[in-house]
């Protein structure tokens, strides 16, 4: 296999989950690019309908669906759609997720449930979905879009904490339960990454300076800036692509070196 092919998505189905924006859809982008064919959801008949104009704009025929994650029934219908618009997914990114920043003491349970249901049993539901169709391909790729919350705490994220942390485990267990049939399950782990997730994280201040966040993440990351959803497409393709055929139970970290830096001195 010559090194083009090895990292060619080429007649690979993609769905990849709340693509509709942000880091989901510079994944799509990326194995758009590579030669795949892409399925997205997101639960906005709003987002929706942007995104596709936003993928066309870039030349990718994407095909939209407006699905829950966490909703089984949702799910297993999107899933039997696409293989008959698209045929069986081969490559399988869970990405759609939300977070809550609320100190642990005054979250509601509810509250906790809510992002533990997107992030991690979502995960879950969307992996059932699309495992039979692999097994039955001989082949498959799911990553799990992890986070730096999967190795460290923080105030004020408890339940994205728990459910990344989670995430990384079920990354590992779906590739010690799956792997005899050839599929790969990795998780990519983005640093602190430029996306409307984080926006209020980066805000100006009145005064205009930058959030004291923003420059404390600065500081904490050896390359010293936030990183965008561009830097995720090379290592998602990789993930992707019969170049990472055994690569299994990874979590492939994306942060200009968070996890491996003490951070700068003030
Ligand atoms: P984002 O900009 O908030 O986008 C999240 C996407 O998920 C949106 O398309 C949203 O679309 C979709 N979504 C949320 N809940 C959903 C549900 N129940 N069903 C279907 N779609 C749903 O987030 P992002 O920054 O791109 O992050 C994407 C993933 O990367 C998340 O798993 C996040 O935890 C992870 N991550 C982000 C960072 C970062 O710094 N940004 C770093 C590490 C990991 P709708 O709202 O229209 O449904
Ligand atoms: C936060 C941020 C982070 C990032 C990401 C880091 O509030 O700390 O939202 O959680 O989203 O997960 O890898």
């Amino acid at each position: 296999m010559s090194m083009n092919q090895m990292f060619s998505l080429e007649g690979k189905t993609a769905l990849v989950t709340g693509a509709a924006y942000g880091i989901g859809f510079a994944i799509a982008e990326a194995f758009a690019a590579a030669g795949a064919k892409i399925a997205f959801n997101c639960r906005s008949e709003e987002h929706l309908k942007q995104a596709l104009e936003d993928y066309a704009a870039k030349g990718i025929q994407a095909k939209g669906y407006l699905c829950d994650v966490t909703d089984e029934a949702q799910v297993q219908a999107m899933v039997a759609e696409i293989e008959k618009e698209l045929g069986v997914i081969d490559i399988l990114v869970n990405n759609a997720g939300i977070i809550k920043r609320i100190p642990m003491t005054e979250m509601k349970a509810e509250e906790f449930r809510q992002v533990i249901d997107i992030d991690l049993n979502a995960p879950f539901i969307v992996s059932k979905a699309v495992l039979p169709g692999m097994i039955r391909k001989g082949h498959g790729k799911i990553i799990n879009v992890c986070s730096m919350m999967s190795e460290l705490g923080r105030e004020t994220v408890s339940a994205y904490a728990a459910a990344k942390g989670g995430l990384k485990m079920l990354t590992k267990n779906i590739a010690s339960e799956y792997g005899e049939y050839n599929i790969q399950c990795n998780g990519i782990g983005p640093g602190y990454i430029a996306t409307p997730q984080t926006a209020p994280l980066r805000e100006k201040q009145a005064d205009g300076s930058r959030h004291p966040f923003d420059q404390f993440i600065v500081s904490k990351t050896p390359q010293a800036r936030w990183g965008t959803p561009e830097d995720l497409m090379g290592p998602a393709v990789f993930l992707a692509s019969d170049a990472s055929n055994f690569v299994n139970g990874h979590i492939l970290y994306v942060d200009g070196g968070i996890l491996a830096y003490i951070g700068k001195q003030p």
